[in-house]
């Protein structure tokens, strides 16, 4: 099960309109446009670097997990995602490997990707998304 590249990273931040001008104008970054991601509450903002991104995830909701995320540690780097081919695939891999998964089966994420987090125990306390893009 070959990760692909890195698809992006996520950050979570209070607010995506003061967060994305340091990214787009101070980074240069190229800014690819918000949407919002009813079934994680969040809403997030995608910068291209590269062949990767910067996810900015803004929480819509007092229980969004981004919100948790805000009050125990403050602003900064929430996951890493990797792109995959084949998302389920990927998670029947990493069962395989005895690997805890938060998802065991595919979840949506931003631009209709499918997604799954591995459980941040299981990867040294770094959030891990298994990321497969829509257009696969
Ligand atoms: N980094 C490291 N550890 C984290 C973490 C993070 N970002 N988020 C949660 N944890 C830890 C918690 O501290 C907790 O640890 P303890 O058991 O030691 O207390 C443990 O993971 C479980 O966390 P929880 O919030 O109690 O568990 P849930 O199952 O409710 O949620 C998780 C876990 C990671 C799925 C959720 O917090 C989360 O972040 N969901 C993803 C939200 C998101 O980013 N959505 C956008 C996706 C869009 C896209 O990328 O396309």
């Amino acid at each position: 099960m070959p990760t692909k590249k890195i698809n992006h990273i996520g950050i979570a931040v209070r607010n995506l309109d003061a967060a994305i001008p340091f990214y787009r104008d101070a980074l240069g970054m190229s800014y690819q446009g918000s949407e919002t991601v009813e079934e994680q509450k969040v809403k997030v903002a995608f910068l291209q670097v590269g062949e990767s991104r910067i996810e900015l995830l803004e929480p819509t909701a007092d229980d969004s997990p981004v919100a948790k995320f805000l009050e125990k540690n403050g602003e900064g780097i929430h996951h890493i995602a990797y792109e995959v081919e084949d998302v389920q695939v990927a998670i029947d891999t990493m069962k395989g490997q005895g690997v805890r998964m938060i998802d065991e089966s595919p979840r949506h994420g931003a631009h209709n990707s499918l997604i799954a987090f591995l459980h941040p125990k299981a990867s040294g306390g770094v959030l891990t998304e298994l990321c497969q893009a829509a257009d696969h």
